[in-house]
């Protein structure tokens, strides 16, 4: 508390709801041009380019559009997991340009029932696989060494287990898919050279572009990769893959999404600041206090809105409104200022216009919900007790979720 404290004082940080600037967003149905967009035809073809590439160009960084080779390696598969009652599977995924290679390490869990295709949520996590289950076949990730001094307690295994209900999820009928992020991009700036990115033909490691990528831009391209890989499974119903993203994860999923239409539900679990909550709220995290923290996650461009949030050309209601018609949830926790709440939900709340050309659901009022009062609708947001984190509850509401779009 008391280093938060010191943080937010140093770093200027407001969270007093009287205390928000007054804002105008930058609007979600007029094109740059001025016309007026009122069908999902328009939006696809005029505004949501225009956004897509304000997002790459001004935050996220572009996403390259060669191609480098992925291979695949089932390196363990036991049919008899969890007592019987799945499949795991551990799969190696080689990255490779010719003429340096990265490995990643894809941990599946597949229900044994029922017996055809199944949905399934796929997702990083922050600490390796063997951090999210007990089971002692999990290999360690390949580049947890890279990030963690070998005597480190995150060696444990399971010491992320209660993050990943994957009990529940299982009995649901849902596989899952997981991947810790750092196999794709280390989360630390000394160490791009270790990341995918560094396989790529543009890549200099001296020198980054001012709209490069970077490495939430890495992160949301590795779980497309995922989705190619599930793509090729058999029990797996490709037209029922959700992402879920927590925090960090939560601004890769939602950019994911707003990329690749491949996944059908995006879950945003407490993404925060360049995630799901508005920029002109200034509450909570902010882009000078990320981009002096994070300075490898956004894109060098994005450094130019530090304190001038105002200036930026889009707002995140208009990231989510590219996930349409994909569904969309979000969530937040009460104590999670530094995420702020209310600028997370007012996102899925002003994207509402983008899903209506669809014809679809949307949440109707601005007023947020009461604490553990779900709005499942095709877009989805919840409030929950407690701090920054993924609770049992919070899987209980993206099942729900799922479990009324997919089944
Ligand atoms: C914090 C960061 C947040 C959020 C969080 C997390 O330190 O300021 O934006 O991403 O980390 O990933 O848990």
């Amino acid at each position: 508390w008391l280093v938060a404290v010191c943080l937010c004082a140093q770093q200027n940080v407001n969270y007093d709801e009287s205390k928000v600037p007054a804002y105008i967003l930058p609007n979600l149905l007029q094109a740059n041009n001025g016309e007026k967009i009122t069908s999902a035809t328009q939006w696809e073809t005029q505004r949501r380019p225009e956004l897509l590439e304000l997002f790459a160009s001004q935050m996220y960084g572009r996403t390259p559009e060669d191609n480098i080779d992925v291979a695949y390696e089932i390196v363990t598969e036991n049919p008899n997991a969890m007592d019987g009652k799945v499949t795991s599977k551990q799969v190696r995924f080689i990255f490779s340009n010719g003429k340096k290679k990265i490995e990643a390490l894809l941990w599946m869990y597949i229900p044994n029932k029922p017996t055809g295709k199944m949905p399934v949520f796929v997702g990083y996590n922050f600490k390796g696989n063997h951090s999210t289950t007990f089971d002692t076949t999990v290999l360690y990730s390949p580049a947890f060494h890279l990030v963690k001094e070998p005597d480190h307690p995150d060696w444990e295994r399971g010491n992320q287990a209660n993050r990943w209900s994957y009990d529940k999820i299982i009995d649901r009928g849902y596989a899952i898919a997981t991947m810790c992020y750092h196999d794709i991009y280390p989360d630390n700036p000394e160490l791009r050279d270790h990341s995918i990115v560094s396989l790529f033909p543009e890549y200099d490691p001296e020198v980054i572009a001012p709209d490069e990528w970077q490495a939430i831009g890495a992160w949301a391209w590795g779980s497309s990769r995922i989705v190619d890989f599930l793509e090729t499974q058999e029990k797996i119903d490709s037209d029922k893959i959700a992402i879920m993203g927590h925090s960090r994860q939560g601004k890769a999923a939602l950019w994911a999404g707003a990329q690749d239409e491949r996944f059908r539900i995006v879950i945003s679990n407490d993404s925060g600041c360049g995630g799901a909550a508005l920029f002109r709220r200034k509450f909570g995290e902010t882009a000078a206090v990320i981009n002096k923290n994070f300075p490898h996650w956004f894109c060098k461009n994005f450094r130019q809105y530090n304190d001038k949030e105002e200036t930026l050309p889009v707002d995140q209601h208009q990231l989510i409104a590219l996930i349409a018609p994909g569904k969309v949830y979000v969530a937040s926790a009460e104590e999670d200022l530094w995420a702020d709440p209310r600028g997370e939900f007012l996102s899925a709340y002003l994207a509402g216009p983008v899903y209506r050309l669809y014809g679809l659901t949307t949440i109707d009022s601005g007023e947020m919900p009461a604490l553990h009062k779900p709005i499942m609708r095709d877009i989805g947001y919840h409030i929950r007790a407690g701090k920054h984190d993924v609770t049992e509850y919070d899987w209980e509401c993206y099942l729900d979720f799922a479990d009324k779009h997919f089944k």
